[in-house]
């Protein structure tokens, strides 16, 4: 059921043992809104734990000072974050949570209404800036360290305020939270000016790797398990990488496939207008927004560059005769 921000902030004031849910290959947004959500449930003295199928990596280590740890209890009510497809909490969490997710709260206009309640704002750029308005209706004060998560969440999602999903409002919320003293400079650094080496490493290969195709209007970026293991990389900073494909000019669908473990790819899309991402990933059994979606396929790597490059090939001949 859908249900609006008042709603949300009742359900979350009138339950307790709560279990906060962000997507594996956790980003900026989902742990911010998680993170954040848990200072705000804890500033209500409830118990709360966070939940990630993946390693939370150093980075957004900041964003857990300050809470305490409430033990190992049975949750009670089950909230997922910037989470579009209960499959994206990992396969075995979606058993798991099947059917016991009493709230999801998301801006991917995609979401596959997996949850009891459904708090959804498709034109959020960011999941985190539908919590800026959920901490008003809880009655929670904007603490710097809250701030901090949410202006992570929105920054990270909009490529630091660069990506079209960018409104006005965005940039309203990114100075409210600055104004309840969001550290936003150390959280660009971090996030926007910061590579690790072994990262820098990667991304070289991934350069490397680059193909083009349909006249320059596509290229396609390789990540492999082999690329981790030459860089010292890991899954856990590959967030920058599908950026790459679409930053060269004349591109309007940069691809990124990327070697999981268990031999299948994840398949990133960014595009440029008029390209839809979200439709052509929706195709493929993904989904995501306009500009940016993915979805995941298990094939080896040249059948899932066929299949990918197949469904762009349709989008730009459909360009093509509408132009
Ligand atoms: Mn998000």
């Amino acid at each position: 059921m859908l249900i609006d921000v008042a709603r949300a902030a009742s359900l979350l004031r009138e339950n307790d043992d709560i279990l906060v849910l962000c997507h594996s290959h956790p980003d900026g947004d989902t742990l911010g809104c998680g993170f954040g959500l848990m200072h705000m449930l804890q500033k209500l003295n409830k118990r709360c734990r966070l939940e990630c199928a993946d390693i939370i990596v150093k980075k957004y280590q900041f964003m857990t000072e300050g809470l305490c740890d409430c033990g190992d209890f049975e949750p009670k009510f089950i909230v997922a974050v910037d989470v579009a497809d209960i499959k994206l909490l990992s396969d075995a969490s979606a058993q798991k949570y099947e059917g016991r997710i009493d709230l999801c709260i998301d801006h991917h206009g995609s979401n596959l209404h997996y949850a009891k309640n459904l708090l959804l704002d498709a034109s959020a750029a960011a999941c985190a800036e539908i919590f800026c308005e959920l901490a008003d209706e809880l009655g929670v004060e904007i603490t710097p360290k809250i701030a901090d998560c949410l202006y992570t969440g929105i920054s990270t999602d909009t490529g630091c305020f660069k990506f079209s999903n960018t409104t006005s409002h965005t940039h309203v919320l990114a100075a409210r939270l600055i104004d309840c003293g969001a550290d936003k400079a150390e959280i660009n650094r971090v996030f926007f000016e910061t590579k690790s080496r072994s990262y820098a490493a990667l991304e070289r290969l991934a350069l490397d790797s680059m193909r083009m195709y349909f006249d320059g209007r596509c290229a396609v970026i390789t990540i492999t398990q082999e690329m981790f293991r030459k860089s010292g990389s890991n899954d856990g900073e590959t967030d920058a990488i599908p950026s790459l494909a679409r930053q060269i000019e004349g591109v309007l669908a940069g691809v990124t496939l990327k070697e999981s473990k268990d031999g299948s790819f994840k398949v990133s899309l960014r595009t440029h207008a008029p390209m839809d991402a979200s439709k052509i990933c929706k195709r493929l059994g993904g989904g995501g927004h306009t500009r940016a979606a993915g979805c995941r396929i298990h094939a080896p790597c040249e059948e899932v560059e066929r299949l990918v490059l197949e469904q762009i090939k349709t989008e730009l001949d459909e360009i093509d005769t509408t132009e």
